[in-house]
């Protein structure tokens, strides 16, 4: 099973990366630096925004540790260069380097091969959760991501996209998913790439706030991008016709500027989606619809599955709570208490 909580060498390794995080840029020498933000980072590869809004290609100084899409770093110019950043120079083999990270607001995460813990973004003031009906929507991978979010902590936004596609019984599974997470408080927001629906009300979501697409790969979150940012290239997949899975067309986060100051991240979709929680009382509080009944049981130590005068048992025979969320939330505590 994915890891859900950080082990002792993980923690040390996040704090060990900690040191690298610059707080003081009093020391820097102002003439050969600059602040910029990350576009797509891959491997030794890193591209990265200047306030002019120049793209420029940079090595990484050894020893940094994880650097995300969305963070900000300070870059130093090597003093060699001869000639100045352009935005057409991206391609070309420029001497910047980055020399340290900036302090983050939040940094999401999730685990790779073995547990390993990979960043996917930095500084993330919204998680918009894109699910479609080919794949199937997965809430339990929903509320999983809405857990994330409420722990980074940003706002959470929920696209069911491909609503075309829908024929009596999606069209009622579209509904009864949307119901539910408007009713606890989200906006979810029906969409068509393809038919141009919901496109406009998903781009006024988006201004104001650096936003991640998140979800399984092939629901169409690079086509979403396209469609809010015509002019942009975006790489589009195909969705297998055997497995009616997509076929990880994007590989690398990648951020794009949107109208009124939004910002969008593409990230390449995933297989499954694994929270990092430290505790249960994150668990907890990343379902904002059952921490509302968190401190009412009978017992302060109570696991809500048998113990008389459960508030939150009590909550979903009263219709107050919805059963599947109160499910998928003792599934994750579950979970999360079988491991080391
Ligand atoms: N019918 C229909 N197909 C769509 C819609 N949006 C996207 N698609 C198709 O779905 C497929 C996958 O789209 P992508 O945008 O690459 O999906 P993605 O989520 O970015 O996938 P990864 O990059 O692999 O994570 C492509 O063939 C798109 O044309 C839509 O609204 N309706
Ligand atoms: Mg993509
Ligand atoms: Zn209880």
């Amino acid at each position: 099973m994915a890891k859900r909580k950080l082990s002792k060498q993980q923690q040390r390794r996040i704090s060990s990366q900690q040191q690298n995080i610059i707080k003081d840029e009093e020391s820097l020498d102002k003439s050969s630096s600059q602040t910029a933000r990350v576009i797509s980072h891959h491997g030794r590869q890193l591209y990265a925004e200047t306030e002019a809004l120049e793209k420029i290609k940079c090595k990484i100084r050894q020893n940094l540790g994880d650097i995300a899409c969305g963070d900000y770093v300070v870059i130093q110019t090597n003093k060699t260069a001869t000639t100045t950043p352009s935005a057409s120079d991206v391609s070309t083999n420029k001497q910047y380097v980055v020399i340290a990270v900036k302090e983050r607001t939040n940094l999401l995460v999730k685990t790779g091969i073995a547990g390993a813990i990979k960043p996917v973004a930095a500084n993330i003031g919204q998680l918009v959760i894109v699910t479609a009906l080919k794949p199937k929507p997965n809430p339990y991978l929903i509320d999983r991501y809405l857990t994330a979010a409420e722990n980074l902590p940003a706002k959470a936004l929920i696209i069911i996209n491909k609503v075309d596609l829908l024929d009596d019984e999606t069209k009622k599974i579209a509904e009864d998913l949307s119901n539910l997470y408007q009713k606890i408080g989200y906006c979810v927001i029906k969409a068509s790439v393809k038919h141009n629906i919901g496109i406009t009300e998903i781009s006024d979501a988006l201004s104001n706030t650096t936003s991640i697409l998140v979800g399984l790969s092939g629901v169409g979150k690079s086509s979403i991008v396209e469609a809010i940012l015509p002019k942009e290239e975006i790489k589009i997949g195909d969705v297998s016709q055997a497995t009616g899975e997509g076929k990880h067309t994007t590989t690398v986060s990648a951020f794009y500027h949107l109208k009124d100051n939004g910002i969008i991240i593409d990230s390449p979709g995933v297989r499954d989606f694994t929270p990092i929680n430290n505790s249960l009382d994150e668990i907890t509080h990343g379902f904002i619809d059952v921490r509302q009944f968190h401190g009412a049981c009978k017992f302060s130590n109570c696991s809500h599955l048998k113990e008389p005068e459960c508030a939150m048992q009590q909550a979903v025979s009263d219709n107050k709570l919805n059963k599947q969320r109160f499910n998928n939330y003792l599934r994750l505590m579950q979970e999360f208490n079988q491991q080391d």
